[in-house]
């Protein structure tokens, strides 16, 4: 069965960081029922969700995603851009680590999030951002090397990570809002989607989209093409520039080439 790492959000939820957006009110028992629905649609998709531990001092510690990067039977642990979220990773290593993972960290200099990977095939792209620096690519690509992994940096400077701008489609086909995509062109493939929130999707597996409730036109477009999207309203997540990929790490036994 296909498993995922999600972590329950802090009490502190609406004291996570922002960068892009205005800070607007959370309400974090809102969040508490959205995040179980966000776990009921994977599970009901067929994944097993596995808890890391919450860490209730950590208000971000919700995104989980940005823990590691999975890649075959290896877990890159992040070392998170932003200070106050690297407390965050230590339980995460350790409760990948006991799903039988390989595990690796980012040291300093480097500094990497999960959100800024995006994985296609063999082809690995990190968002050179505000989070994620050139030593942290440095040691990713290193990491990744031996087990396959061909790492491409691409440019992140109109949203927080990689996946807020860009996800991809199970075919391969890279989707994204163009005013929030700084260099289309470095992918293969691109779909320009007409909302934000449209940008991103979560493979549930054959033909399913996780997608935010809040791009029913994107979600019209892809059921249009043949998939069939799974919406779930994430909304005081996105207060925090929160997505519905950064809120679980998807993990696939046995040990994927790919996922
Ligand atoms: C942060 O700024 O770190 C959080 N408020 C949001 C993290 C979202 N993570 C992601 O998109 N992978």
């Amino acid at each position: 069965m296909n498993r995922a790492l999600v972590r329950a959000p802090s009490p502190r939820l609406a004291e996570g960081l922002l960068t892009h957006l205005a800070r607007t009110p959370v309400d974090t028992r809102l969040a508490l029922r959205q995040w179980q629905h966000y776990v009921g649609a994977l599970t009901a998709a067929g994944w097993e969700c596995v808890e890391v531990p919450p860490i209730d001092e950590c208000p971000d510690g919700v995104f989980v995603e940005d823990t590691m990067v999975v890649f075959g039977d290896l877990a890159v642990i992040s070392r998170p851009g932003a200070g106050s979220r690297r407390p965050e990773v230590d339980a995460a290593r350790e409760t990948v680590a006991a799903q039988g993972y390989r595990t690796v960290s980012i040291e300093s200099p480097g500094t990497l999030d999960g959100g800024d990977v995006l994985k296609i095939g063999d082809t690995v792209y990190v968002g050179r951002g505000g989070r994620t620096n050139d030593a942290g690519i440095a040691q990713l690509r290193d990491s990744l090397a031996p087990v396959g992994g061909r790492v491409v940096a691409v440019t992140v400077t109109k949203v927080l990570h990689l996946k807020s701008a860009v996800t991809a489609l199970p075919d391969g086909t890279v989707i994204g809002y163009p005013p929030l995509v700084d260099d289309p062109e470095v992918f293969d493939s691109f779909m320009p989607v007409p909302e934000p929130a449209g940008a991103h999707v979560v493979l549930l597996g054959g033909d399913q989209l996780l997608m935010a409730a809040s791009a029913p036109a994107t979600a019209g477009l892809f059921a249009s093409l043949g998939y069939r999207p799974v919406r779930v309203d994430i909304s005081e997540f996105e207060r925090l520039e929160g997505c519905v990929t950064c809120l679980s790490v998807r993990l696939r036994k046995p040990h994927p080439a790919r996922q």
